[in-house]
């Protein structure tokens, strides 16, 4: 029974869940928005995770199918949480550069947002650095990333830092915001060399003019370093592990 036949039961039985984990603002502590990080259900006890099945997904080409599923259950969450306390929450899909150049992918995204009356504003996707690195395709994704932001979504570039992406490239793509790489995060405040590289990164993402998210934020120390340095938004398990919708409208609620 291999992950590639659990990934095709999956998507034919609607079968996957999404979880959300928060982003919250290092000034507000409020919560701004959301990731969605997808999940196989739990088979015969063994958990399967999707740092092991997005690869497979990615080379048998199902992640175009699991990449929709995606992008409409979230949208679906969006609209189930319009006119309440959620409302104003935007929520952030990953996607693989696999999908944005697939034929009609943003013939798709425009579709399921209008079919649901869903602002495009409210919806992000988030490319890793990796998935920016030129090849014969680039102009291609460079197209379907300018499609996507002249619709209103807003693009983040995912795990900034460990990725061989050049400054040229970062400054010609049409991206609004940048996470800094866990990695990075892990040995701040005490390691100067992770702080010095932290604070060139904020001071980039400033000069662009992009909004910029710390990512794998686990402890106040960390948490306190990067609002003190003016990284504007926080994502890790110092706030909330990935949760289900539920638990994010506590969390919200909670806060009132
Ligand atoms: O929660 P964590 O174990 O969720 O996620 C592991 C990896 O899987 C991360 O690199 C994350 O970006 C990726 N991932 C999670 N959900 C999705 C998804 O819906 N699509 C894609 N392409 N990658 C995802
Ligand atoms: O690649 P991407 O950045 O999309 O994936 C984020 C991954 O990091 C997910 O697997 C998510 O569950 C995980 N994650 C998020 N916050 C933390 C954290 O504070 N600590 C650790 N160890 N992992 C985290
Ligand atoms: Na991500
Ligand atoms: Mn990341």
């Amino acid at each position: 029974w291999s992950i590639e036949n659990q990934l095709r039961e999956a998507i034919e039985k609607d079968d996957f869940i999404l979880l959300y984990q928060p982003k919250v603002c290092s000034n507000t502590e409020l919560i701004s928005g959301v990731e969605a990080l997808i999940r196989l259900p739990i088979k015969n006890d063994v958990p399967v995770y999707p740092s092991e099945f997005i690869p497979i997904a990615e080379e048998t080409g199902l992640i175009i199918a699991l990449g929709k599923w995606v992008i409409e259950e979230a949208i679906r969450q969006l609209k189930a949480w319009q006119n309440t306390a959620c409302g104003h929450l935007s929520i952030a899909v990953n996607v693989s550069s696999r999908q944005l150049y697939s034929k009609g992918f943003t013939k798709f995204v425009v579709e399921a947002l209008q079919n649901a009356g869903v602002d495009a504003s409210q919806l992000e996707m988030e490319i890793t650095e990796e998935h920016l690195i030129p090849t014969n395709q680039e102009n291609t994704i460079k197209e379907t990333l300018t499609d996507l932001t002249d619709i209103g979504i807003r693009l983040s570039i995912d795990d900034f830092g460990t990725g061989y992406s050049s400054l040229s490239q970062l400054k010609s793509m049409p991206i609004s915001i940048l996470k800094i790489d866990k990695s990075f995060i892990d040995h701040i405040p005490n390691n100067k060399q992770d702080t010095a590289m932290i604070k060139s990164i904020i001071s980039l993402a400033k000069n662009l003019e992009l909004q910029v998210v710390a990512e794998g934020v686990e402890t106040i120390e960390q948490l306190i370093y990067l609002r003190d340095n003016d990284c504007e938004i926080i994502q890790g398990y110092y706030y909330s592990k990935p949760v289900t919708y539920t638990e994010i409208q506590h969390l919200i609620e909670n806060k009132k």
